[in-house]
């Protein structure tokens, strides 16, 4: 899946996909179908999400015209979803790390173009809700200003050339299967980032899979490197969580020796979005018994392959007995890296204790020990 280094091409420019990638258009858009489905009687599977995530607009309200049997025709769809899409297109949020991602780039001069399979007009509108985000791109292309949309490379090799780029100076950041298939065809490197979980394997093609725009690391592909970790942990908005501690699937403390009080993932769906899968770190709050360095994941537990995302604080000290249904406050300061899968038990373990490590050292910086004393953890 990744190219070896001699083989890397540097690139020097970047082509970057918009829904999905930089904003999270699948939000609203299933939101919207959730209730317009129901006008017909049907019920929106987010499983069809899979389907539609990279598709021109066009071949997007096909598959669910037919999909779903509805008894209207597509242009009939497109009329009906198109306002209502419109209406919310202020809601559309920017994904972790895609602010910080244009602004670096931007910020040392390296060309960008925004290349999507929606409309010029679409482009524009959406991107207008995010503040300076049009101005750091200088080319911006739609499917409609080339005659095929991805997964034909048309949009990139038009993009590149607009850029007075050749596709093979030029990396391409998406998250959909067609998308990568265009970058390569292209004949770009291309970085995959998954906007839907646990699709690692569709995207063998592309030169590298990360989870999240978090985890880019620039300089792989000759770009200048983000300055912004301190001491191996990126640090985020601080994000503050809490909840009665809930059972997990107590493999915590009896399979790896490393207990962790699992929160409901219930409540904040909608912040998960906004932070990926990942381990991080931060303190833990218990309203009795004080306030702890804590290291924690959040995600699937890619080892274990969990079906069910979880949200596992690790607090660092050690406790004489268990805390369940103690309500749990933490205030989560950074990132650390992706969740991984591990080969052995015992390198998971390492690891989670490499991680630990990284935390102690880290919650001892001031930017993120003066958080230990915030009212949230305790009140
Ligand atoms: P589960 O799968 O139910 O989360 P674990 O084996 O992970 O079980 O154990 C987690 C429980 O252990 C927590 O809910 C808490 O009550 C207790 N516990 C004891 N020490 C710690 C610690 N240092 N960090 C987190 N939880 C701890
Ligand atoms: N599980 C994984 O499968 N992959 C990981 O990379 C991973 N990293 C973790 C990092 C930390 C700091 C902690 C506390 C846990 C991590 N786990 C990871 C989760 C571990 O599998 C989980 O806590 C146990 O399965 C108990 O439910
Ligand atoms: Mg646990």
């Amino acid at each position: 899946m990744s190219v070896s280094n001699s083989l890397k091409k540097l690139s020097s420019c970047v082509l970057i996909d918009l829904d999905g990638t930089l904003i999270n258009t699948d939000g609203v858009v299933g939101d919207i179908l959730r209730k317009y489905l129901c006008k017909y009687g049907k019920q929106w599977d987010g499983r069809e999400a899979l389907k539609i995530v990279g598709k021109t607009p066009l071949e997007a309200a096909t598959t669910i015209v037919e999909d779903y049997g509805l008894p209207c025709g597509v242009d009939e769809f497109n009329s009906e979803f198109y306002p209502l899409f419109s209406a919310q297109m202020d809601k559309i949020k920017s994904l972790p790390g895609a602010n910080r991602l244009i602004r670096h780039l931007k910020g040392h001069g390296v060309p960008m173009a925004l290349a999507s399979n929606s409309s010029r007009a679409n482009i524009e509108s959406k991107i207008s809700f995010h503040e300076g985000w049009k101005e750091c791109f200088s080319v911006i292309i739609g499917s409609d200003e080339v005659s095929k949309g991805k997964p034909s490379p048309d949009i990139f090799i038009e993009a590149a050339r607009k850029l007075n780029k050749d596709p093979g100076e030029c990396l391409v950041i998406e998250d959909s299967v067609p998308g990568v298939s265009a970058g390569k065809a292209a004949g770009a490197t291309v970085v995959a980032v998954p906007s839907l979980p646990k699709q690692t394997h569709l995207y063998t093609s592309a030169d590298e899979v990360i989870n999240s725009l978090l985890d880019l690391k620039p300089e792989k592909w000759g770009l200048p490197p983000f300055q912004d970790w301190i001491e191996n942990t990126l640090p985020i908005d601080p994000w503050r969580i809490g909840g009665p501690v809930i059972k997990g699937f107590g493999r915590g403390s009896k399979v790896l020796g490393i207990p962790t009080a699992n929160l409901s993932t219930k409540d904040y769906a909608e912040e998960l979005v906004e932070h990926p899968s990942g381990v991080y770190f931060g303190w833990a709050g218990l309203a009795t018994r004080g306030v702890f360095k804590m290291v924690m994941s959040i995600g699937w537990n890619p080892y274990f392959n969990n079906t069910e995302k979880t949200i596992e604080p690790w607090l660092l000290h050690d406790f004489t007995e268990d805390f369940y249904e103690e309500e749990l406050r933490l205030i989560i300061v950074g990132y650390i890296r992706p969740e991984a899968n591990f080969p052995s038990l015992e390198s998971l373990v390492a690891k989670i204790h490499e991680d630990r490590e990284v935390a102690e050292k880290a919650l001892d910086l001031p930017s993120y020990a003066k958080f230990k004393d915030d009212p949230y953890l305790t009140k």
